[in-house]
């Protein structure tokens, strides 16, 4: 790592005023057709920065009701949610390898608008009972159903330094998003919520705040990555399913980096690309520690204090090496 100066202005949405004309638009690549895209910014809707796809549905996304037997995954953007889908789709086929690779169940993610199409809320909407379902917005933003209902939650976890680095990439080379800007600017602007979703720091927390309850289950990426066969166990068990010790050997073969990252593409080939990027990108390095190739010496010291100083109390402790 090297040094170079950082700081943190303001850790609140309060100080955002023209969000919009503070990211920095232009044309970025190609698409999957080869026409050319302009980066959207994002947009407050309620206090929340959003798509604007998100935006131009959010009175549908904000009435959508939970059925008491969906199952949602929450997670802030980068944390291994299509893992987790992964995973839970393996879960379902009792970790039958053959039946996996030709399942091409993708799990409807509440908040998306891809301008091309109708809202996934709508197809969510009319969608078979049980539902799973991808939220990524925080406590403050979902629907009062899902915990009224008592719906089964599942929330992912990653530690924020290597979601902030895996964010950006993402910002990248994906032109439903806003361009990131440098490295620099990016983390800053993450550092203050001023990204996507708004603040890790607050997400987090938020659902934190409701390990207590039963129908809750946390799953940490790092400890995915420890040992992905007894996380997925706990899952299997969370969900009421009872995985052998050979479906757990399946599972933990197919979902490596390296064989999902393999097998993505031609997995989901029945799918257009939704920004400009494949399946396979998703699966970029698929770390724990990526951060140290990118903060510097400075910004680790501003993160690691951030870090201590919003999650004091909370009794979350996260792991940033393997
Ligand atoms: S998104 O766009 O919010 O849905 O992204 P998400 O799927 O939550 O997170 C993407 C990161 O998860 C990594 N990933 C994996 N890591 C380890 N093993 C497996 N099998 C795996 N699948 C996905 C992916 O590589 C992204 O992290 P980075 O650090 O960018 O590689």
């Amino acid at each position: 790592m090297s040094s170079s100066c950082i700081h943190v202005p303001c850790n609140s949405l309060c100080c955002l005023h023209n969000v919009a004309g503070d990211h920095k638009p232009g044309p970025v690549g190609k698409g999957a057709a080869g026409d050319e895209y302009k980066k959207p910014q994002v947009v407050l809707v309620d206090g929340l920065l959003v798509m604007p796809g998100t935006l131009r549905h959010w009175e549908k996304i904000k009435s959508f009701q939970a059925r008491p037997d969906d199952i949602f995954i929450a997670s802030y953007p980068k944390s291994g949610l299509m893992w987790t889908t992964q995973v839970m789709n393996m879960i379902k086929l009792h970790g039958d390898v053959e039946a996996y690779k030709v399942d091409k169940t993708l799990i409807p993610f509440l908040e998306f608008c891809r301008p091309d199409e109708e809202p996934a809320v709508e197809k969510i909407n009319n969608l078979p009972s049980p539902r799973v379902i991808n939220i990524h917005a925080p406590i403050s933003h979902i629907s009062k159903s899902i915990l009224e209902n008592k719906c089964k939650v599942i929330c992912i976890l990653r530690n924020p330094k290597d979601v902030a680095v895996s964010f950006y990439h993402f910002h990248t080379f994906n032109n439903m998003l806003p361009n990131p800007g440098t490295w620099s600017e990016f983390l800053q602007n993450f550092m203050i919520g001023k990204v996507g979703f708004n603040s890790w720091f607050d997400h987090v927390k938020g659902w934190w705040s409701l390990r207590e309850q039963p129908n809750i289950f946390f799953l940490f990426y790092e400890e995915m990555k420890k040992d992905l066969g007894y996380e997925a166990g706990r899952l299997a068990s969370f969900l009421g399913h009872d995985l052998s010790p050979e479906a757990i050997k399946n599972l933990v073969k197919q979902l490596s980096f390296n064989a999902m990252k393999a097998n993505m593409d031609e997995k989901f080939s029945n799918l257009s690309s939704p920004a400009g990027f494949t399946f396979k990108q998703f699966l970029r390095k698929g770390q724990v520690g990526d951060w140290k190739n990118h903060f510097t010496v400075a910004q680790n010291e501003v993160m690691d204090q951030l870090i201590t100083d919003q999650l004091q109390g909370t009794s979350l402790d996260f792991c940033y090496e393997l």
